[in-house]
């Protein structure tokens, strides 16, 4: 099983490269984002307490998140993997992550972690606003405020992952075939045996 973590900024491109990776290896994605964003437009209970913290740009809390991955997990035991995105965001999502995952003996195989500067981040998810009709994306103090979490709560995660030798940083500038290529290269060093 290939179990891949998609990590970086909000904006770096997660979403985007996850899409095209899916297509390639045909793996299954987990977006903690959508399954919050689906919770919302469903006026679920669980949907009703996201909103609360995502328009502000504040992290959902972790309980809330892991419990979403583990039914994920469990309803999808037979895919050949696991792309990642939006999560884990936090240490205590990434113990969570590794705990589940080595009950079903599929630890993670490697964290690619896109490098994208800040006014780029800024610049993508105001353009992605005027469309998307994202709340968290039309309001620059929201924006700032996931960058400066992602910073002090998520960041971390990089010397987690670099510890367990699984951090691979990617330049996440340039276009979106680009950085596809060069993920897939990292993808092919880090995980060759189980592609
Ligand atoms: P997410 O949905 O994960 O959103 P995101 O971090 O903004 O990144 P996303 O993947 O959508 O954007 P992408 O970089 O692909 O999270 C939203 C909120 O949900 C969080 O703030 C939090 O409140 C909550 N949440 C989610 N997971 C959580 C967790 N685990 N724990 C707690 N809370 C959680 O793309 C951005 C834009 O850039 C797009 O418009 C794209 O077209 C553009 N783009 C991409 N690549 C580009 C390129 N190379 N050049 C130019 N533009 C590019």
């Amino acid at each position: 099983m290939l179990n891949i973590i998609l990590f970086g900024p909000p904006g770096a491109g997660k979403g985007t490269q996850a899409e095209l990776l899916i297509q390639s290896f045909g793996l299954k994605h987990i977006s903690t984002g959508d399954l919050l964003r689906n919770e919302i437009a469903a006026g679920t209970d669980l949907g009703k307490e996201a909103s609360s913290y995502m328009d502000k740009g504040e992290l959902v809390p972790d309980v809330v998140v892991i419990g979403m991955i583990k039914s994920k997990l469990d309803a999808h035991k037979h895919a050949k993997g696991f792309i990642f995105d939006g999560f884990p965001r936090t240490v205590e999502q990434a113990v969570a992550l590794d705990n589940l995952l080595n009950t079903y003996n599929m630890p993670i195989c490697g964290m690619l972690s896109l490098e994208v500067e800040k006014p780029e981040l800024i610049c993508r998810l105001l353009n992605r606003g005027k469309n998307s009709g994202r709340s968290d994306d039309q309001d620059k103090s929201v924006i700032e405020n996931r960058i400066n979490v992602y910073h002090e709560k998520t960041s971390p995660l990089i010397e987690y992952y670099k510890k367990q030798g699984k951090h691979f940083g990617i330049q996440g500038t340039g276009t979106i075939e680009d950085i596809s290529v060069r993920i897939k290269k990292v993808m092919k060093q880090a995980c060759f045996d189980k592609l």
